[in-house]
């Protein structure tokens, strides 16, 4: 115990918030038989906002290995384009499909 006469009694000046980043999730295109290749580019650029040839290579990795990250992002906004561009594929019968998974 230090004496009183050692005690600080200035108030802190700083309080101590600490906040942490928030995880990041991944969205993940998966491979089918139907969806057309350049319907899978158009929901990838409008979406996702990839460019034609970040949009051509996802594609056609999803196709050879059967699943591809798009992009990371906080989790709302991944599950939101996750949906949204599931939901694209739905509107034209087709079975296309993003899903999230956290980041490590
Ligand atoms: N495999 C589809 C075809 O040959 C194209 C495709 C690629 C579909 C990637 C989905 O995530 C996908 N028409």
């Amino acid at each position: 115990m230090p004496a009183m006469s050692d005690t600080n009694l200035q108030p802190r000046l700083k309080p101590t918030v600490k906040v942490e980043r928030p995880k990041l999730y991944k969205v993940i295109l998966f491979n089918d038989d139907f969806t057309p290749r350049e319907f899978v580019m158009r929901v990838l650029q409008g979406e996702f906002r990839l460019s034609e040839d970040q949009a051509y290579r996802v594609m056609m990795t999803a196709h050879r290995r059967g699943v591809c990250v798009v992009s990371v992002y906080p989790r709302d906004i991944a599950e939101t384009k996750a949906t949204r561009g599931t939901e694209a594929g739905m509107a034209k019968g087709y079975p296309l499909r993003f899903g999230t998974e956290p980041e490590e």
